[in-house]
């Protein structure tokens, strides 16, 4: 297996509107992220993954693009980026930028020109089609964000597309000049020193040529089918591979939802010339019960079997990336841990002990170092994203289903879980902002917020900030084979990682209740490399306590 500078480091996700907001409007800016490089630097990352910061309408808060070479106003200016680049930079923190080419903002110039004529220049840079009969779309397909997938322009009496919402127009990838735009404006960046791009679901870009109606699930027919994973994804990512990608040393993740292991391999091979690395959402999407909304927790036994095939089937052939959560997903305290008092910070440790002793680049939440939770939603209002609203409305509003069946589901798996602003200390507003925030500050701020846990070493920071060390300090952690025990246990998750003479046995309880475990022969005498519980591993049938985790390392 290669080594490579991508496969030891360890990322962490800024979503700039909720990060730090140096101006008091509220928004969090690229000043305020330039302002917490060294809280950054004193965790250990290596590498920023910086959530879109250009210009933007914000129907999706920047994941709408008007001006793919110009920063967002609320952000700040091209100037700030520089400076937070370069000080980035000067303390050994690489940036990548989240490039989001599926779609644009129906506001980018590309789309206001597309829209105005069939003969325009820029008229095939998306994707239009004549509706069926009059009134009827051209087939169909649901948007992500509800609704049809198609949206009607009465200008030219065509329906354009659109896999989000009806301000994300899709670009026509199979126009050899769309692909040559996307790839000018990568390399500008690429100039511009930045370390590379996590590639917005970049495997719905290639659409079939047909584009047939598809089975209907809740309320619209699937356009999975002809849009993830599409006829020609490889083919494009491999001259955007050789255009761009291979001239720089950056690295590269491509979202890729729909993607399986079989997928990743080509996406993401160890010597193919598409990817460095994938984000794969079996893990986080196989518990949904209204579409991708539920209460219900998932299994282990589920959780251990997902993670534990992507662990074995990609080893040697493709690289993994690590993550619980991101500004799409619930935090994964809340989610797969446990946030009530007494069990937050350990569960929340425990988590962060079994992903980061796993193979693959690990991926950091903002926050989720700090074991920020969900927050506790008690109506619509609190709501920003267009994705919960349009949900609330599309189930609720149909009348399918009740306010009191399908508020739990919302509550616990709104990307707004993710997005309140970061808790820095226990002043007003968590210290994000001395305005009034866009968006509510957890109310648990004064007992979960930076400025506390620094000062403590006993806490979920310095947990995360051991774990960082301990993958800098161990090629096993990164390079280790991985091996699942107990896949039966519907408690605890279990495995092996081995490198040369090196072996690590990493336990990990998922359950809130004391459980019985075994350490193997193998590791008696082994020495603990961290624990998130005061326990002794000596041998033989220890008890764990609720959330005990803890690593064993074999020289
Ligand atoms: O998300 C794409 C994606 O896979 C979504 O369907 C995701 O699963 C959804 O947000 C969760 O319900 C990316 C971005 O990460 C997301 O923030 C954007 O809204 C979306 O693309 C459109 O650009
Ligand atoms: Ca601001």
């Amino acid at each position: 297996m290669d080594k490579r500078w991508w496969k030891e480091a360890v990322v962490y996700q800024i979503y700039p509107r909720s990060f730090m907001d140096s101006n008091g409007d509220g928004i969090g800016d690229l000043k305020g992220i330039t302002s917490r490089l060294d809280y950054l630097k004193y965790l250990g990352i290596d590498v920023i993954w910086l959530s879109p910061v250009y210009q933007s309408p914000n129907d999706d808060n920047g994941y709408d693009i008007s001006d793919y070479q110009a920063i967002m106003d609320e952000f700040g200016s091209m100037e700030d980026f520089d400076e937070m680049l370069s000080e980035a930079h000067k303390r050994g923190i690489r940036i990548v930028m989240d490039l989001v080419v599926n779609h644009t903002s129906d506001e980018h110039k590309w789309f206001v020109e597309s829209r105005k004529s069939k003969e325009n220049p820029y008229r095939d840079y998306y994707i239009w089609r004549e509706g069926k009969e009059s009134g009827k779309a051209p087939n169909n397909w649901g948007a992500c964000f509800g609704g049809s997938a198609w949206e009607y322009d009465k200008e030219t009496e065509m329906y354009y597309l659109h896999m989000f919402s009806k301000k994300q127009p899709d670009l026509n990838w199979d126009n050899p000049k769309v692909r040559q735009e996307v790839f000018d404006m990568m390399t500008w960046w690429c100039e511009k020193g930045i370390d590379g791009f996590r590639m917005d679901v970049i495997s719905m870009i290639s659409k079939t040529k047909e584009m047939p109606d598809g089975e209907v699930h809740d309320f619209y027919g699937d356009a999975n089918p002809y849009c993830v994973n599409g006829p020609n994804v490889h083919a494009y990512l491999q001259e955007m591979n050789e255009k761009v990608l291979s001239k720089y040393d950056i690295m590269t993740v491509g979202e890729t939802p729909g993607v399986t292991t079989e997928l990743a391999k080509q996406y993401a091979g160890e010597n193919g010339h598409e990817l460095n690395m994938v984000f794969q959402f079996e893990h986080v999407e196989s518990d949904g019960k209204y579409g991708k909304w539920t209460d219900e927790k998932v299994s282990l036994i589920r959780l251990k079997k997902t993670m534990s095939r992507w662990q074995t089937e990609l080893y040697g052939k493709a690289w993994n990336s690590l993550f619980w959560d991101n500004h799409d997903q619930p935090r994964a305290v809340s989610r797969f841990g446990d946030d009530r008092p007494g069990y937050r910070e350990v569960s929340a440790k425990m988590l962060a002990t079994c992903l980061h002793m796993m193979q693959g680049t690990p991926y950091i939440y903002q926050g989720e170092e700090l074991g920020m939770t969900n927050y506790p939603f008690q109506n619509m209002e609190e709501f920003r994203d267009i994705e919960s609203i349009n949900a609330y409305n599309e189930w609720c509003g149909s009348g399918l289903l009740s306010h009191q069946i399908f508020w739990p589901c919302l509550a616990g798996k709104s990307r707004d879980n993710a997005r309140t602003p970061v808790q820095w200390d226990d002043s007003e507003n968590a210290g994000f902002s001395t305005g009034t925030p866009w968006i509510a500050v957890n109310p648990n701020y004064k007992e979960i917020n930076a400025k506390a846990e620094t000062a403590d070493t006993g806490s979920v920071f310095h947990y995360y900030k051991k774990l960082i060390a301990l993958r800098k300090q161990n090629p096993v952690i990164v390079y280790g084979k991985y091996e699942l025990l107990l896949e039966d246990s519907e408690e605890l998750f279990v495995y092996t990682r081995a490198l040369d003479e090196k072996k690590l046995l990493v336990v990990c309880s998922f359950s809130d209740e004391e459980e019985k475990f075994t350490i193997p022969d193998e590791f008696i005498g082994a020495s603990c490399i961290i624990s998130n519980r005061d326990n002794v591993y000596g041998s033989g049938r220890i008890a764990l306590q609720p959330y005990e985790a803890f690593v064993l390392m074999k020289e």
